[in-house]
Protein backbone atom coordinates (compact mmCIF):
# COMPACT_ATOMS: atom_id res chain seq x y z
CA UNK A 1 0.00 0.00 0.00
CA UNK A 2 1.58 3.65 -0.88
CA UNK A 3 1.50 6.32 1.94
CA UNK A 4 -1.62 8.30 1.81
CA UNK A 5 -2.50 10.90 3.34
CA UNK A 6 -4.99 10.88 6.15
CA UNK A 7 -5.77 13.95 8.15
CA UNK A 8 -4.43 17.54 9.03
CA UNK A 9 -5.29 18.60 12.61
CA UNK A 10 -5.24 22.39 14.14
CA UNK A 11 -5.52 20.49 18.13
CA UNK A 12 -6.29 17.85 19.59
CA UNK A 13 -9.56 17.35 18.74
CA UNK A 14 -8.70 16.63 15.19
CA UNK A 15 -6.16 13.64 15.80
CA UNK A 16 -7.28 10.18 14.35
CA UNK A 17 -7.60 7.55 16.72
CA UNK A 18 -5.26 6.45 19.05
CA UNK A 19 -4.53 3.38 18.00
CA UNK A 20 -1.86 1.01 15.92
CA UNK A 21 1.30 2.56 16.16
CA UNK A 22 3.17 6.18 14.72
CA UNK A 23 6.12 7.86 14.61
CA UNK A 24 6.47 11.76 14.51
CA UNK A 25 8.56 13.71 12.64
CA UNK A 26 10.34 17.63 13.90
CA UNK A 27 12.68 19.77 13.00
CA UNK A 28 13.43 23.81 12.15
CA UNK A 29 11.79 24.79 9.51
CA UNK A 30 13.85 24.67 6.30
CA UNK A 31 15.96 21.74 7.77
CA UNK A 32 14.61 19.03 5.02
CA UNK A 33 12.03 17.61 7.28
CA UNK A 34 9.36 17.72 4.20
CA UNK A 35 12.29 16.01 1.63
CA UNK A 36 13.08 13.42 4.17
CA UNK A 37 9.21 12.20 4.68
CA UNK A 38 8.75 12.09 0.91
CA UNK A 39 12.54 9.96 0.65
CA UNK A 40 11.58 7.38 3.75
CA UNK A 41 7.65 7.10 2.14
CA UNK A 42 9.71 6.84 -1.30
CA UNK A 43 7.52 8.98 -2.73
CA UNK A 44 8.25 12.71 -4.45
CA UNK A 45 5.57 14.71 -3.48
CA UNK A 46 3.54 13.56 0.10
CA UNK A 47 4.75 15.99 1.94
CA UNK A 48 5.04 19.81 0.31
CA UNK A 49 8.74 20.65 0.12
CA UNK A 50 8.68 24.78 0.40
CA UNK A 51 11.20 27.43 -0.20
CA UNK A 52 8.84 29.42 2.20
CA UNK A 53 9.16 28.09 5.40
CA UNK A 54 7.12 28.62 8.69
CA UNK A 55 3.44 29.17 8.00
CA UNK A 56 1.92 25.96 8.44
CA UNK A 57 1.04 24.97 12.10
CA UNK A 58 -1.27 21.57 11.44
CA UNK A 59 -0.55 18.26 12.15
CA UNK A 60 -0.53 16.11 9.02
CA UNK A 61 -0.64 12.55 9.53
CA UNK A 62 0.05 10.03 7.12
CA UNK A 63 -1.15 6.52 6.57
CA UNK A 64 2.13 4.00 5.76
CA UNK A 65 -0.33 0.68 6.78
CA UNK A 66 -3.06 -0.65 8.19
CA UNK A 67 -2.39 0.97 11.84
CA UNK A 68 0.48 2.47 11.01
CA UNK A 69 0.91 6.25 10.83
CA UNK A 70 3.67 8.84 10.28
CA UNK A 71 3.30 12.39 11.64
CA UNK A 72 4.56 15.35 9.78
CA UNK A 73 4.76 18.24 12.86
CA UNK A 74 5.30 21.92 12.37
CA UNK A 75 8.41 23.39 12.29
CA UNK A 76 10.33 25.71 14.71
CA UNK A 77 12.63 28.29 14.47
CA UNK A 78 11.17 29.95 11.67
CA UNK A 79 12.87 33.41 12.47
CA UNK A 80 9.91 35.76 11.47
CA UNK A 81 7.36 34.30 13.33
CA UNK A 82 5.14 36.46 15.64
CA UNK A 83 4.75 35.18 19.61
CA UNK A 84 1.25 34.06 19.29
CA UNK A 85 2.57 31.53 16.56
CA UNK A 86 5.30 30.38 18.46
CA UNK A 87 2.78 29.73 21.59
CA UNK A 88 0.13 27.97 19.01
CA UNK A 89 3.14 25.80 18.00
CA UNK A 90 4.00 25.16 21.91
CA UNK A 91 0.31 24.12 22.07
CA UNK A 92 -0.49 21.82 19.56
CA UNK A 93 2.91 20.45 20.06
CA UNK A 94 2.07 19.78 23.15
CA UNK A 95 -1.10 18.45 22.90
CA UNK A 96 0.23 15.99 20.72
CA UNK A 97 3.39 14.71 23.01
CA UNK A 98 1.68 14.51 25.96
CA UNK A 99 -2.09 12.61 24.48
CA UNK A 100 -0.32 10.45 21.63
CA UNK A 101 -0.08 6.82 23.24
CA UNK A 102 0.51 5.00 19.84
CA UNK A 103 3.72 7.57 19.56
CA UNK A 104 6.47 4.90 19.31
CA UNK A 105 9.65 7.04 17.88
CA UNK A 106 10.53 10.79 16.96
CA UNK A 107 12.84 11.91 14.01
CA UNK A 108 14.39 15.43 14.46
CA UNK A 109 15.49 16.94 10.84
CA UNK A 110 18.87 19.10 11.23
CA UNK A 111 20.40 20.73 9.29
CA UNK A 112 24.47 19.40 8.94
CA UNK A 113 25.40 23.16 8.17
CA UNK A 114 23.71 24.36 11.49
CA UNK A 115 24.41 21.56 13.99
CA UNK A 116 21.99 21.20 16.85
CA UNK A 117 20.45 24.65 17.72
CA UNK A 118 18.93 25.46 21.31
CA UNK A 119 15.35 24.55 20.03
CA UNK A 120 16.81 21.43 18.49
CA UNK A 121 18.31 20.58 21.86
CA UNK A 122 15.02 21.94 23.99
CA UNK A 123 13.52 19.33 21.21
CA UNK A 124 15.26 16.64 22.76
CA UNK A 125 15.11 17.32 26.14
CA UNK A 126 11.47 17.27 25.97
CA UNK A 127 11.50 13.80 24.40
CA UNK A 128 13.89 13.10 26.90
CA UNK A 129 11.24 13.76 29.74
CA UNK A 130 8.72 11.61 27.91
CA UNK A 131 11.45 8.85 27.40
CA UNK A 132 10.51 8.59 23.59
CA UNK A 133 13.61 7.30 21.60
CA UNK A 134 14.71 10.04 18.59
CA UNK A 135 17.01 9.31 15.41
CA UNK A 136 18.14 12.38 14.52
CA UNK A 137 18.61 13.20 10.97
CA UNK A 138 21.85 14.99 9.66
CA UNK A 139 19.97 16.56 6.41
CA UNK A 140 21.93 17.59 3.17
CA UNK A 141 24.93 15.92 4.25
CA UNK A 142 25.69 16.33 0.37
CA UNK A 143 26.21 19.92 0.95
CA UNK A 144 29.45 18.71 2.84
CA UNK A 145 32.72 16.06 2.04
CA UNK A 146 32.46 12.77 3.07
CA UNK A 147 35.20 13.81 5.40
CA UNK A 148 33.37 16.47 7.35
CA UNK A 149 30.20 14.80 7.05
CA UNK A 150 32.25 11.99 9.15
CA UNK A 151 33.39 14.73 11.25
CA UNK A 152 30.19 16.36 11.87
CA UNK A 153 28.37 12.82 13.25
CA UNK A 154 30.90 11.85 15.31
CA UNK A 155 30.83 15.51 17.53
CA UNK A 156 27.38 14.85 17.60
CA UNK A 157 27.20 11.34 18.60
CA UNK A 158 29.70 12.08 21.69
CA UNK A 159 26.59 14.25 23.10
CA UNK A 160 23.93 12.12 22.76
CA UNK A 161 22.15 10.50 26.12
CA UNK A 162 21.11 7.11 25.83
CA UNK A 163 18.07 6.59 23.21
CA UNK A 164 19.20 8.75 20.46
CA UNK A 165 20.71 8.34 17.88
CA UNK A 166 22.08 10.04 14.85
CA UNK A 167 22.46 9.22 11.46
CA UNK A 168 24.05 11.50 8.43
CA UNK A 169 21.03 12.14 5.81
CA UNK A 170 20.47 13.12 2.49
CA UNK A 171 16.98 13.71 0.26
CA UNK A 172 19.36 13.86 -2.57
CA UNK A 173 22.02 10.90 -2.50
CA UNK A 174 20.12 8.88 -0.36
CA UNK A 175 22.45 8.96 1.95
CA UNK A 176 20.98 6.94 5.35
CA UNK A 177 17.59 6.57 3.61
CA UNK A 178 17.94 2.96 4.31
CA UNK A 179 19.17 3.21 8.65
CA UNK A 180 16.34 5.75 8.76
CA UNK A 181 13.50 3.17 7.17
CA UNK A 182 15.20 0.34 8.96
CA UNK A 183 14.29 2.42 12.64
CA UNK A 184 11.00 3.50 11.43
CA UNK A 185 10.32 0.13 10.75
CA UNK A 186 11.47 -1.38 14.25
CA UNK A 187 9.29 1.61 15.61
CA UNK A 188 6.61 1.05 14.24
CA UNK A 189 6.29 -2.32 12.81
CA UNK A 190 5.73 -3.83 9.28
CA UNK A 191 7.70 -3.26 6.26
CA UNK A 192 7.38 0.81 4.80
CA UNK A 193 6.38 1.33 1.07
CA UNK A 194 9.21 1.56 -1.11
N1 LIG B 1 21.17 19.70 -1.09
C1 LIG B 1 20.09 19.29 -0.42
N2 LIG B 1 19.03 20.13 -0.24
C2 LIG B 1 17.96 19.68 0.45
C3 LIG B 1 17.93 18.38 1.02
N3 LIG B 1 16.76 18.25 1.68
C4 LIG B 1 16.10 19.41 1.53
N4 LIG B 1 16.81 20.29 0.79
C5 LIG B 1 16.40 21.67 0.40
O1 LIG B 1 16.21 22.44 1.58
C6 LIG B 1 15.07 23.30 1.44
C7 LIG B 1 14.07 23.00 2.56
O2 LIG B 1 13.60 21.66 2.41
P1 LIG B 1 12.21 21.20 3.02
O3 LIG B 1 12.17 19.71 2.85
O4 LIG B 1 11.06 21.99 2.48
O5 LIG B 1 12.42 21.58 4.55
P2 LIG B 1 11.37 21.73 5.75
O6 LIG B 1 11.01 23.18 5.82
O7 LIG B 1 12.14 21.32 6.97
O8 LIG B 1 10.21 20.83 5.45
C8 LIG B 1 14.51 23.04 0.04
O9 LIG B 1 15.00 24.01 -0.83
C9 LIG B 1 15.04 21.65 -0.29
O10 LIG B 1 15.16 21.44 -1.67
C10 LIG B 1 19.07 17.51 0.82
O11 LIG B 1 19.14 16.36 1.26
N5 LIG B 1 20.10 18.02 0.08
MG1 LIG C 1 8.20 21.32 5.24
Amino acid sequence: MPARFLTSAADAKGFPEDSGAELAVVGRSNSGKSSAINRIVGQTKLARVSKTPGRTQLINFFELGEGRRLVDLPGYGFARVPEEQRQDWRRLTGEYFESRRSLKGLLVTVDIRRGLLDLDQAMLDWAAGLALPVMILLTKSDKLSRAAGATALQALRRDLRDGVTAELFSALDDTGVDRVRSQVEAWIGGSLPK
